[in-house]
């Protein structure tokens, strides 16, 4: 019998390998109408209901970048789904820019009645630069009613458009697991956070001055448990701090690097022990420091990319080796003397551990998700799917992806995908399964509260690897 036991556990791998895709549309939500940009989360409407929002627009998504900036021409829009798919309320926002920065967006239970609150941020007079119309807004998520609004703190003035009007909100737990809200300006020189707590007391504040010294922000702010112990970090560029007190734990590259990272993803590294952490790094410093590193738990530099120059955009660490060993991608935009189109993504695999350039066999510039909850990642890119051998299986057709996670309660992470006719599809997989091992992971609070950050900056689209 014990024979028996260990072949299975032995074949098991291999049997879940074996194991059909089925992908199938579990759920459709209808904006009616047509959508160039389209975030969407995951909530709680109260007594156990799941719900969704999401924010809408027929303008794409505007950056504050001077070189990209133009004037909308459709407002923003939220909107907020029951979970079969009803709409419960939709509200425009008149004077507010539709663009992830301007505007990001969190569900949370602050008051823990066990309906989330949704908190964004607003422009609420006519000139759309002028800090004092600026509000942190709180709507109810059943009913769309405004029932908080507080000024939202302006961004230190002399600075680049480009850097001033990027906005983050972030949603985690003290370390008595009490709700504490984020808010955050800055992101490439000065950068300003608050944190509040439940009653929207202020409970801590952190002014990082643009003085040279440290790394700055990155898009995204993954949220981990660094000491295994329930009590929850956040990541803002290389820079750790605790929900709890403000405090910065750490710096990966302590005042080595100086500028700002576009992708920071933590990852457990089960066999050594300890939190691994990527970075692919966007500018500044030209030819003197890697342009992607890996770091282990202690800042030590596992190894690092050769390449000291270019914008890298792109990256990510996924579960893609044949047994789920991890591979990290650095991709960046192509350089003038390239002569590719511009946009496109030149990038490189590697073993995440040892830092080797290992090849894989499906265009990777792309987003990592779990569709069938196996622990081996597939990549959507280009409206396909492709498992890990660069088979494809499942087509989603033309769209934006909105989210690549667990959104429902299935096996497996879905994949949320928008027409532009407005059509939000969530695809899942009928033979997704999790094991017990697998479940438990994706049923971690810290996953859970990822999710969350999925319409904040470039939070839908880093994988969770907080296991
Ligand atoms: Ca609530
Ligand atoms: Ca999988």
């Amino acid at each position: 019998m014990k024979k028996l036991l260990c072949l299975c556990l032995l074949w098991l791998p291999v049997m879940l390998a074996a194991r059909e895709y089925a992908p199938y549309e579990a759920l459709t939500l209808d904006l009616r109408t047509p959508v160039r940009q389209c975030r969407l989360t995951p909530l709680l409407l109260g007594d156990g209901k799941p719900g969704f929002v999401t924010v809408f627009s027929a303008e794409k998504s505007i950056d504050p970048y001077e070189g990209s900036f133009t004037f909308p021409k459709d407002t923003p829009k939220i909107a907020v789904f029951d979970g079969e798919g009803r709409e419960l309320w939709r509200r425009e926002l008149p004077c507010t820019i539709p663009g992830v920065w301007f505007m990001p967006l969190l569900p949370m239970d602050m008051d823990g009645d066990g309906c989330d609150e949704i908190y964004y941020v607003a422009n609420t007079c006519e000139r759309p630069f002028d800090y004092s119309g600026f509000r942190l807004e709180r709507a109810d998520a059943r009913t769309g009613e405004v029932t908080g609004s507080w000024r939202w703190t302006a961004p230190s003035h002399n600075q680049a458009n480009s850097y001033k009007w990027r906005f983050l909100l972030i949603g985690g737990h003290a370390d008595d697991g009490s709700p504490v809200l984020v808010t955050v300006q800055g992101t490439y020189k000065d950068i300003r956070m608050q944190a509040w707590n439940a009653d929207m007391s202020c409970r801590w504040k952190v002014e990082i001055p643009d003085d040279g010294h440290g790394a700055r922000g990155s898009h995204s702010t993954p949220i981990i448990d660094l000491y295994r112990d329930g009590r929850e970090q956040f990541l803002y560029g290389e820079r750790c701090f605790s929900f709890d007190t403000g405090k910065q734990l750490f710096i990966l590259d302590g005042d080595v690097w100086n500028e700002h990272s576009d992708l920071v993803q933590p990852w457990w590294n089960d066999e050594a022990g300890c939190w691994c952490f990527f970075t692919t790094r966007e500018k500044g410093d030209d030819g003197k420091l890697p342009r992607a590193v890996m770091f282990d738990q202690s800042g030590r530099h596992l190894w690092e990319i050769a390449e000291c120059r270019g914008h890298y955009h792109h990256g990510w660490v996924g579960n893609f080796g044949p047994h789920g060993e991890r591979i990290a991608m650095a991709g960046r935009y192509p350089f003038k003397n390239e002569e590719l189109p511009s946009g496109s993504c030149v990038a490189r695999t590697y073993d995440a551990v040892t830092g080797e350039e290992v090849g894989i066999d499906f265009p990777i510039k792309g987003t990592v998700v779990d569709f069938n909850g196996d622990g081996i990642h597939e990549l959507h890119t280009g409206g396909k799917l492709y498992d890990r051998t660069g088979r494809v299986v499942l087509t989603t057709g033309k769209g934006i992806l909105v989210a690549a996670k667990k959104v429902l309660g299935l096996p497996g992470e879905q994949l949320v995908v928008v027409s532009p006719e407005g059509r939000i599809v969530f695809w899942a997989d009928r033979n997704a399964f999790e094991t017990p091992l697998q479940q438990a992971r994706f049923d971690t609070a810290v996953y859970r509260d990822n999710v969350r950050l999925s319409s904040v900056g470039y939070g839908h689209r880093f994988p969770v690897l907080n296991f």
